[in-house]
């Protein structure tokens, strides 16, 4: 077959001594750079809160996710909260959202390994975040807040009773807690929980709170009945989108640009293995997402098909809308024959036997394999942004039914404006009789 005459190397690990350096390089210079950007934007605001102070008093809110809950989601969660920070500041005090450090997520297992307290910064551009909404990392309220404590943890659920009369109602009421509360009080009367690994921090008070509807119906609550000054929504998920897909939602998304030197080591790893640099695939990149407008339809993409194809929980559930591995490669080589591609990128979570039997059904596939010293820079959650960055650049792109970790490329190809066509695709189950598509979800500006 063709494919085994392919030039690119069956498994693609960087020079790691290039690389360290490259990236040293980069990170030591953008984390200066972005330093006195957030500087400055955060003194701008600032500014702007003194001016106003008697009538804006400062308060933060801060949040967490059911442990169980991935990446890919909690950057969805993100989005409900950004929405809940504008609505509390249209009328009343100067919110700010504290941005919950990264850490003991499920899939993030790679060993000896720091995986916790990281905080948005390694893997966001947080200017850009700024420009959207005002946030702080965790570390900085804490320096801020002067101390430990935070006022109020108000624990979301639903109601015990489900929805009365089977009729649909957002409201919020204090309630007694349902699940077993994953706080404990201490010798003080203070709180102590995960907090994200931030063994000092405590909450004075812990109460449950059943609550249904958009993120914004908390803002009367966080208004009017806990005026501590620092709140934080725990089980956050429990809120909806205040408008899915709508420009709030698109504007908040698009602000959720990638740390700078992963998307230059995804640009390099692209132009190397993949023969694909921005220029000739017309998928250039403002550093300003504010001006990001790209026409849709005006990216080309990088002559290669990218994969994101799930494996783990998404299999054990024997789910009929995951392909076998077998199934997954018949689909890729008519995708590579139909679109004239002879290069596949592909970026998974398998592992073990299931990967090398995806070797041995894709010998020719391209893959970003870090080496262990770069895997303990990047960490898990840099390695899963450089997948999605380099499949978010592909001609033709195809992902894994209902997976967030899909859903979050497809916004990113939405961004640069390529076709739709050539983004809402998954692979179907080998014997799935109904195969629906994704959703086209289209930015609004
Ligand atoms: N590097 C990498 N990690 C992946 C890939 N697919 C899944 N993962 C990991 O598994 C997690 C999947 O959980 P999540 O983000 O919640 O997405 P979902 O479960 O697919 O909806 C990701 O956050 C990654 O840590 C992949 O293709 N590449
Ligand atoms: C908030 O306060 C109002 C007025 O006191 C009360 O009616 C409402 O039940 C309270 N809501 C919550 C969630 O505590
Ligand atoms: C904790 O919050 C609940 C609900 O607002 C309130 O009734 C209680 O008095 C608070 N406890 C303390 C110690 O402040
Ligand atoms: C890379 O792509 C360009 C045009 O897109 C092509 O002319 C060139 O031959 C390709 N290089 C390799 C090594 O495939
Ligand atoms: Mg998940």
């Amino acid at each position: 077959m063709a494919y085994n005459t392919m030039h690119v190397p069956v498994i693609c690990v960087a020079s790691t001594h290039l690389f360290i350096s490259f990236f040293l390089f980069i990170v030591v210079v953008f984390a200066a750079i972005e330093t006195l950007k957030c500087e400055d934007v955060f003194s701008a605001s600032r500014t702007a809160s003194v001016s106003i102070s008697a009538a804006r008093d400062l308060r933060y809110l801060l949040y967490d996710v059911n442990p169980p809950e991935g990446f890919n989601l909690r950057r969805d969660v993100y989005i409900r909260m950004a929405s809940l920070v504008k609505t509390l500041r249209k009328d009343g005090d100067d919110w700010v959202l504290v941005l919950p450090p990264w850490g003991r997520l499920y899939h993030w297992q790679s060993p000896d390994i720091h995986q916790i307290r990281i905080p948005w910064g390694e893997f966001f551009s947080l200017t850009s975040l700024q420009a959207n909404v005002p946030v702080i990392e965790y570390e900085d309220f804490i320096a801020e807040n002067g101390g430990l404590f935070i006022d109020q943890v108000l624990v979301l659920q639903n109601y015990a009773e489900g929805w009365t009369d089977g009729k649909w109602e957002e409201k919020a009421d204090e309630r007694p807690c349902i699940e077993k509360l994953l706080y404990t009080k201490d010798k003080q009367g203070n709180y102590r929980g995960w907090f994200w690994g931030y063994e000092e921090t405590r909450a004075r008070n812990v109460t449950c709170l059943s609550a249904q509807g958009h993120a914004s119906i908390m803002a009367p609550v966080l208004q009017k009945n806990f005026t501590g000054n620092s709140v934080m929504l725990d089980r956050a998920e429990t809120l909806l989108h205040d408008h899915y897909a709508g420009k709030d939602y698109w504007d908040t998304r698009r602000s959720m640009v990638f740390a700078k030197h992963l998307r230059l080591i995804g640009d390099d790893f692209r132009a190397k293995y993949l023969n694909s640099t921005d220029d000739r695939d017309h998928t250039l990149y403002n550093e300003d997402w504010t001006r990001m407008q790209a026409k849709p339809g005006s990216a080309k993409g990088g002559p290669y098909v990218g994969v994101h194809l799930r494996r783990k929980d998404f299999i054990w559930g024997h789910r009929d809308d995951v392909p076998t591995l077998k199934g997954a490669a018949k689909k890729i080589r008519s995708l590579m024959k139909k679109h004239k591609l002879q290069t596949v990128f592909v970026a998974t979570d398998a592992e073990g036997e299931e990967l090398r039997e995806l070797k041995r059904l894709l010998p020719d596939m391209v893959r970003f394999e870090p080496s262990k010293e770069d895997l303990e820079l990047l960490r898990d959650g840099g390695v899963a942004i450089i997948d999605q960055w380099i499949c978010t650049h592909a001609r033709f792109f195809i992902g894994t039914s209902v997976s967030t970790f899909s859903f979050r490329i497809h916004e990113e190809r939405e961004i640069l404006g390529f076709d739709p066509k050539t983004t809402y695709n998954r692979f179907c189950g080998d014997s799935e009789k109904q195969c629906e598509q994704p959703t086209h979800w289209k930015i609004v500006y």
